[in-house]
């Protein structure tokens, strides 16, 4: 599906308003540190990153600031990029918290992912929270609109406005992609329109899902492949399930969302919502090798890693892990 010589174009999302801990908006620098250019270059791929400064003059103020004085109304100085922001409010909409800069933040994600996707170019976008997908997985849809959606993670991230325990829009993401009852809410109608069907997303990873999250997945028929179904029929067998429930011939587009959370948290520990019992580094490898083997890859999110969380040991592994994903995502393989 790509065009060209094999380009990617990277997308860092220093972001972390759809949750509630600070620092998974250091992974996108963090990961660049880490040398992931260099590395997908050595892999073959032609490689473009923009850090994303646009992200900071967004009015509702983006970038967590550090300073615990920082007045909610009114202007300050970014840190980063030293120009004066006006913060607006951004109360509560019903239970849903900060919905103006995570819908402000999509917005632009979703306008970035389909410009790249449109040149031809694989969008790899680094979070920030996973509520960035409502940005990467609409973005990619612009372009295919018969892609179908991997997500691999701990949670079903399905919770609507209204099902919502939290509050945090990094637990709601699908919902809003399917434009599921509860999710035709502003400011998010305002520019994101349901683009995704339910039969054309699978789970794998699943072990942390509430309640009324359950009951949408039964109600709409998803498919979802919980670390019950890994332990009993293998990573390949499900990757293999998977890929026959959204994408039968291999001939549709994929977009990737992974959550490094799915992975056990003694593999990325530095993450915001760590559930134990996850995948073994190389199940979450597989995943990403035998996509990328399809050929049929076309947009690739590494969301959640935090490398604010635990000691440097952990935040270590977990920058690794997700610089190793990356790259098994765009065909590192072992041999
Ligand atoms: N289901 C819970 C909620 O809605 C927690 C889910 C969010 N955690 C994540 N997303 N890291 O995958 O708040
Ligand atoms: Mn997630
Ligand atoms: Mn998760
Ligand atoms: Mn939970």
């Amino acid at each position: 599906f790509l065009e060209g010589n094999p380009t990617v174009g990277i997308v860092g999302c220093p972001f972390s308003g759809g949750q509630g801990r600070t620092g998974v908006d250091l992974a996108p620098n963090k990961l660049i540190s880490a040398g992931l250019v260099d590395q997908l270059s050595s892999l073959g791929w032609e490689v473009h990153y923009n850090s994303q400064e646009k992200f900071i003059d967004i009015p509702y103020n983006p970038i967590p600031t550090s300073s615990p004085s920082a007045p909610e109304n009114g202007t300050e100085i970014n840190e980063r990029s030293g120009k004066k922001v006006q913060r607006l409010p951004d109360e509560d909409i019903g239970k849903m918290k900060k919905p103006r800069l995570v819908s402000a933040v999509n917005r632009e994600v979703s306008k970035e992912v389909e410009e790249i996707a449109k040149k031809g170019w694989l969008p790899l976008t680094l979070g920030g929270d996973h509520s960035l997908a409502m940005g990467t997985v609409s973005g990619t849809k612009a372009k295919y609109p018969d892609a179908c959606l991997i997500w691999v993670d701990a949670h079903a991230d399905i919770n609507t406005p209204d099902t919502t325990d939290s509050g945090n829009l990094h637990g709601c993401p699908v919902s809003f992609l399917l434009g599921l009852e509860g999710t035709d809410v502003t400011p998010f109608n305002e520019w994101l329109k349901p683009c995704l069907k339910p039969e054309e997303i699978v789970y794998i990873g699943l072990r942390d899902v509430d309640g009324p999250e359950k009951e949408i997945l039964k109600k709409h028929g998803i498919k979802a492949f919980s670390m019950h179904h890994v332990d009993k029929f293998g990573i390949g067998k499900v990757v293999e399930m998977a890929l026959d429930h959204v994408n039968p011939d291999r001939s549709k587009p994929i977009h990737l969302s992974y959550d490094v959370d799915a992975l056990d948290p003694m593999v990325a520990p530095s993450t915001g919502t760590p559930v134990r019992g996850g995948l073994t580094f190389r199940e979450g490898h597989y995943i990403t090798e035998a996509l990328a083997e399809t050929g049929c890859l076309v947009s690739v999110d590494i969301m959640e890693v935090n490398p604010s969380l635990l000691d440097p040991s952990s935040v270590e592994k977990t920058v690794a892990a997700g610089c190793s994903l990356a790259r098994a995502s765009l065909g590192e393989t072992l041999l």
